[in-house]
């Protein structure tokens, strides 16, 4: 659209005045309470912001009226998207008497009076309008090409420049917004590549066929370009390329009723673990809602229909096969489409709409049914699955059962490696999860036992992306781990009430054993204990590197960096003296504490999951059965390592 003369054809000129004080209010109000808008003014709603904008444009493609979307990172921080939909109407607008753009630009959620015909995802979950991002923005500069004529309008702080003009001709029609996002507002202005990269290939996956590039102009020249038209087909392929999948191509359903489209796609894989994603108007439902709730009922209910038929008669008798069995090892997206979507719950992740429950059923029920009858070989492994999932359920009740007998038995819940605190208020209380036997002993000893309480671990702990529940159950390490932290494990027992540590952190040597141990834990917690790390309760404790002494001066380096910065301050002193820690064994109780327990020194990193969909791949290719991906990553990641012990 650039690349047009300017033949300077200007719309009718007008002051402004009273009108403008009244648009202006509303953005007023964004601009004092942004965090009200956005969620919050650091590297989260900076990103926000793209993300509004972007929505708009998809929204045009749910109409069908645009087929590529086109993101720049600009050298300067600033974000410009243009699509190829049909340009925000340049007429004046007849009850408000200003430009339709600058309207849209201005009045907040003024973009839905217009297009009541489509899914909306701006008045979704984000629904803040593009009209927020204005005013959050030092300037906007909106481009639209329609009907042949090129218009430009400019915002500083929301407020227009001056009226939108005509700045040329053009033969493309579509919209382009042009941002800087506020210094004033913004406590990070530094965009993330990856992080609008991901939310744009998922946007892609969701919306097939339409194409999303992003390109960034800063110094890392990045590119992508996202377009897929096996659409959520494809996107499960994506998530589980490095599983071993059951079946060669993912189920996919895609069915309309009463104005609502429903697009799922599932596929099982050779894994235990459930990954259920699940969206409305392209939101993530991460809470899930009807639509999910109509999927699993389906689903359940044409799995034990089938088993009828494939299950031998002596395994069919007598066993229910429940919602958990059907969902071991599947990989499945749910997306549906909605007019006017209810969001509930704290966070408004959770779909609302009764009517979807029973769309979404009907639709999975009648496809999954005739998917089995055409294909009854990839019924009977299905179904062989899921049964096995029965009955390894049916053993790990009895374990479990045996396991309570046997704490009662032994009188009482804390397992006996237990050095506990005398606190029992969880708020205050620690819980150190301490790799082999003599750092917990020096742990013990440098402990504030009041609060803080150790556990020593021997050894590797199972991995728990490789077993089954009853075999979760029956690991030492991992069962007095779950009885000292109290909340019962799996999903009818556990209960994050009753938690008896709000820190739990993980404290292994800074070696390459030390990061496996850490790795099988955090997988264990991924898997088994999400709810933890979504609390922000699960910690990595970091122990000191370095130890650097010059005379009476002692000091702790955490990494290389600020080794040599310390160094440089301490000097040419004579008698400097190194010590590169190879272990928490080789720190006293006492160096212990002061370094990587006590609060008022110690560092401490708090475990998140900010993307699941990431965060379970690399777990899949870390921990799972495929070698394939594991070796390539080791092989493209190897030389980021420094320091290997051997
Ligand atoms: C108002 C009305 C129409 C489209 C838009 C706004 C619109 C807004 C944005 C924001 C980014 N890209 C956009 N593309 C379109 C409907 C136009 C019509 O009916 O022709």
């Amino acid at each position: 659209m650039e690349d047009n003369k300017v033949v300077g054809e200007k719309l009718p000129e007008r002051k402004y005045e009273a009108s403008d004080i009244t648009v202006l209010e509303g953005l007023e109000a964004v601009r004092k309470r942004p965090a009200m808008y956005i969620g919050s003014t650091d590297a989260r709603g900076l990103h926000h912001l793209v993300y509004e904008v972007v929505d708009n444009s998809v929204d045009e493609a749910l109409a069908g009226a645009c087929t590529q979307i086109d993101v720049v990172i600009t050298a300067e921080n600033g974000i410009s998207v243009q699509d190829n939909g049909r340009g925000i109407p340049t007429d004046i607008h007849p009850k408000e008497g200003i430009g339709t753009v600058e309207l849209v630009m201005t009045k907040l959620h003024a973009g839905g009076k217009f297009n009541h015909d489509t899914y909306k995802v701006s008045a979704g979950l984000h629904g803040v309008g593009v009209s927020c991002v204005n005013g959050l923005a030092s300037t906007l500069i909106v481009t639209v090409g329609r009907d042949g004529k090129l218009f430009e309008q400019t915002f500083h702080r929301g407020v227009p420049k001056a009226p939108g003009v005509f700045v040329g001709t053009t033969d493309k029609q579509g919209t382009k917004i042009f941002f800087q996002p506020d210094n004033e507002i913004f406590t990070d202005l530094v965009y993330n590549f990856d992080t609008l990269s991901s939310r744009l290939r998922e946007l892609a996956f969701l919306n097939k066929g339409l194409t999303i590039t992003i390109r960034d102009e800063r110094e890392d020249k990045k590119f992508h370009e996202f377009c897929f038209p096996g659409g959520v087909s494809a996107f499960i392929e994506y998530m589980d390329h490095a599983k071993k999948p059951l079946m060669e191509k993912p189920v996919h359903i895609l069915k309309e009723q009463d104005n609502t489209p429903v697009e799922i796609a599932f596929r099982y894989n050779e894994g235990y673990t459930e990954n259920l994603f699940s969206f409305c108007n392209n939101v993530n439902t991460v809470d899930g809602g009807t639509h999910v709730v109509g999927f699993k009922s389906a689903l359940t209910r044409v799995i034990n229909n089938k088993a009828k038929d494939v299950l031998p008669k002596n395994k069919k008798d007598g066993i229910d096969l429940t919602g958990d069995d059907v969902r071991e090892g599947l990989t499945a997206v749910v997306s549906v489409k909605v007019f006017d979507p209810q969001f509930e719950g704290q966070t408004k992740h959770k779909l609302g709409n009764h009517e979807v429950k029973g769309i979404v059923e009907t639709a999975v029920f009648d496809m999954i049914t005739n998917f089995f009858e055409e294909n009854p070989a990839i019924a009977r492994k299905i179904i062989e699955k899921v049964y096995s999932a029965a009955v390894a359920r049916e053993a790990a009740r009895k374990a479990r059962q045996l396991a309570r007998r046997k704490s009662v038995l032994e009188g009482g819940g804390l397992p006996g490696k237990l050095a506990d605190c005398s606190s029992r208020n969880p708020a205050d209380c620690e819980l150190y999860l301490v790799e082999g036997d003599s750092a917990g002993g020096s742990a013990k000893q440098g402990r504030d036992r009041s609060f803080q309480a150790i556990l020593p671990l021997k050894g590797k702990i199972l991995n728990v992306e490789k077993a089954r529940m009853d075999k979760i159950l029956g690991n030492e390490e991992i069962s007095t781990m779950v009885q000292a932290i109290g909340t019962g494990l799996g999903e009818e027992s556990f209960n994050v009430d009753k938690l008896r540590y709000h820190k739990i952190i993980i404290m292994t040597d800074a070696d390459v054993d030390g990061s496996h141990i850490q790795t099988l834990l955090l997988t264990f917690f991924c898997r088994y204990m999400k709810e933890l790390i979504d609390q922000g309760v699960l910690y990595l404790a970091q122990p000191p590197l370095y130890k650097i002494k010059a005379g009476k001066i002692e000091k702790y380096a955490f990494n290389e960096q600020e080794r040599d910065k310390i160094l440089a301050e301490i000097g040419d002193k004579k008698g400097i003296y190194i010590q590169r820690y190879k272990g928490l064994g080789e720190m006293n109780p006492e160096q212990l504490s002061i370094t990587t327990m006590n609060p008022a020194n110690r560092v401490l990193k708090r475990v998140t999951m900010e993307d699941v969909v990431e965060a379970d791949q690399i777990f899949t290719m870390l921990m799972g059965e495929e070698v394939e991906p594991r070796r390539k990553f080791i092989e493209e990641n190897a030389y980021l390592v420094k320091e290997l012990d051997v």
